[in-house]
């Protein structure tokens, strides 16, 4: 292995800031993405003044300048079925296509615990709630865009004061209901995802597996470090993890990275596959703004295989 970064920073990071947003945010974060009729589209987090929530949309022709819609694109339902678990705030979407639709998962705050919501939405002009797919707490919950056998599939991470706070895979019928979850990812101790790991973008199909980029937490006498790093899952059994890559593949490096609301943070919800083999990460710098960087999938690959250590140990 060389020294050489596996993920290239686009050499005008930050891409999108608080200041770029045409209505009143603190930040500009950790953004699900996807391409829909030839537009890259971000839907990010800000906080608001108040430290609650909310999800913005962003567009952009190349995946690099990005702009702004002139409203928020999710904020706290007023619906009472979704209103009482979004009471702090809706964060962190994840954007995966099935169909023509283009469902979401987000985080739904509240007094009650964290919970996962899940929303549709098939122009990214109007969105409707479908259900709140989870109990609490949970996070960080990605579906796979393909079904096995006639049944859904996602990872997810839920909260538990007994450590190790591991990525899960659960099985649905419908994307409603949500059963069978065992752990397919574990923290290994006295590495740089130690503390805790958590799904990070959409998984992404290649010929040799779903590709998995993942953040992952150490803890230092400073506080949390989140990096971002890979693994591989079985095409037609996403359960059965074919590699963890034992290196982290990205870590907070730039000033916007390693300062900001929250310090030493690189944080992804999503990423865009490209036809010619690389793929856009896009993470959020400190939980302040958004960045983007490009890596070639064949070296992930590589290095979920090359480099494993054992998904479950
Ligand atoms: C996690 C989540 C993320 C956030 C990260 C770093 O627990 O809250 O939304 O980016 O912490 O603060």
């Amino acid at each position: 292995m060389t020294n050489k970064p596996l993920v290239t920073r686009y050499e005008d990071n930050p891409i999108l800031t608080k200041h770029d947003i045409p209505y009143a945010v603190e930040t500009v974060h950790n953004a699900g993405a996807t391409k829909y009729e030839d537009q890259y589209i971000l839907l990010f987090r800000s906080h608001l003044r108040n430290g609650r929530s909310i999800l913005g949309i962003a567009r952009s022709d190349d995946g690099y300048k990005f702009r702004a819609d002139s409203k928020p694109f999710m904020v706290p339902s007023s619906d009472s079925e979704f209103s009482i678990h979004e009471e702090y705030g809706v964060e962190d979407p994840r954007i995966c296509l099935i169909g023509s639709e283009y469902y979401i998962t987000y985080s739904a705050y509240s007094r009650f615990g964290v919970r996962i919501g899940l929303a549709k939405t098939c122009d990214f002009e109007s969105v409707e709630r479908v259900s709140l797919i989870s109990q609490a707490d949970m996070r960080n919950v990605v579906i796979f865009p393909e079904t096995f056998g006639g049944r859904y599939a996602r990872m997810d991470r839920p909260h538990s004061e007994i450590n190790p706070w591991c990525i899960w895979l659960s099985w649905s019928p419908d994307l409603v209901h949500w059963g069978e979850s065992v752990p397919v990812i574990q923290p290994v101790q006295y590495h740089w995802d130690e503390m805790k790991i958590g799904p990070g973008a959409t998984p992404i199909k290649t010929a040799q597996g779903w590709l998995n980029i993942y953040h992952g937490v150490f803890p230092t006498m400073d506080g949390a470090v989140y990096r971002l790093g890979v693994a591989l899952h079985d095409l037609a059994d996403p359960a059965k993890v074919l590699g963890v890559a034992d290196d982290w593949i990205l870590s907070p490096e730039d000033p916007w990275e390693l300062t900001g609301y929250v310090h030493n943070v690189v944080f992804t919800c999503g990423a865009v596959a490209e036809d010619d083999g690389t793929v856009k990460i896009y993470w959020g710098g400190a939980d302040s703004v958004m960045c983007v960087g490009v890596a070639k999938i064949d070296d992930l690959i590589e290095l979920c295989l090359k480099k494993a250590r054992p998904p479950l140990s």
